[in-house]
């Protein structure tokens, strides 16, 4: 037999689990997630390495209507992505299947593989699942439909099964050993911006970004981080650093512990935080803040 591996897009509306269920399928969190819509900003790639199987998936942004340019950005990655791959994994949540965004990425399928996953079922009753299937079954030639949780990971072998068997003979893209392409500091600057979506409520974690400036492994495994958190006003400013430091504090503190696990070693975190006027508007400081 021979070597089997495809590329193969998560796509769909935002907030429907398509990080999540990357996260699931390699056992490890490559891609953020947070209860908000729209966390996922870029591409991100995951490899999933089976017996004489390569899987390459690239998590997208969220396909949505908009019209800011850190939107439009995003929106035009994720259609970028589907062009690129080999099979299309569509997720939509059981339990907004009405979802008015799922007919703009459904335009946007072609004829490319396309396999249904209907996410979320540990929060939808069972016989709610079968209309689901039966109203896409008609809105398009799907491969295959299958209902999963990326949460629990029910049905999601069964999932794995059926983009395995749409895979075709070709070589490993990528190392037995490599499960993301992304470089450590995006992955930290990702991390701390995960924080952000979680622990302040309201548009600022949509107005923010981050860079990481600096990384750097000292002496008896310290390794010592500053990053920069962009925002868009002085007082944007002011509720990311709380009363008393208290909201920095806390960001700083939940991004830390969680790339100390993930390094395998001691951090120090230096979070700066700088007003960048509209940056989010501003296609040239776009570029530079990775968009
Ligand atoms: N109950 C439930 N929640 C889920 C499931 N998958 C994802 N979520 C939640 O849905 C929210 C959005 O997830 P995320 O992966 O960021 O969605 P994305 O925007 O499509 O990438 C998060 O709060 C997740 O914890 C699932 O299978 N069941
Ligand atoms: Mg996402």
């Amino acid at each position: 037999m021979s070597f089997l591996s495809g590329f193969i897009a998560i796509i769909g509306p935002p907030n429907v689990g398509k990080s999540t269920l990357l996260n699931h399928i390699l056992g490890l969190k490559v891609s953020i997630v947070s209860p908000k819509p729209q966390t996922t900003r870029n591409r991100i790639v995951g490899i999933y390495h089976g017996d004489g199987f390569q899987m390459v998936f690239m998590d997208t942004p969220g396909i949505h209507t908009t019209k800011t340019p850190l939107h439009k950005s995003m929106v035009g990655s994720a259609l970028a992505t589907i062009q690129e791959v080999d099979v299309l994994l569509f997720l939509i949540d059981a339990q907004k299947p009405d979802d008015p965004h799922i007919s703009q990425v459904i335009q946007k399928i072609e004829s490319k593989p396309c396999i249904l996953a209907i996410n979320k079922i540990d929060k939808a009753p069972r016989e709610e699942l079968l209309p689901i299937i039966d109203k896409y079954a008609q809105m398009h030639r799907f491969d295959a439909l299958v209902p999963v949780s990326a949460l629990t990971g029910d049905g999601v072998e069964d999932l794995l099964n059926e983009i395995k068997s749409r895979l075709r003979p070709g070589p490993p893209f990528f190392p037995e050993d490599m499960q993301t392409d992304q470089t450590e500091s995006f992955l930290v600057s990702e991390i701390i911006r995960e924080k952000i979506y979680l622990n302040v409520k309201q548009e600022l974690p949509y107005c923010s970004a981050v860079t990481v400036e600096e990384m750097e492994e000292g002496k008896k495994d310290l390794l010592t981080i500053t990053a920069n958190i962009h925002v868009e006003s002085d007082s944007q400013k002011g509720i990311l650093i709380g009363k008393g430091g208290r909201m920095i504090k806390s960001i700083g503190a939940s991004a830390r512990k969680e790339i100390e696990k993930i390094f395998g070693m001691q951090v120090y975190l230096d979070l700066r935080v700088r007003v960048e006027k509209n940056w989010s508007k501003d296609t040239r400081a776009l570029k530079r803040l990775g968009y």
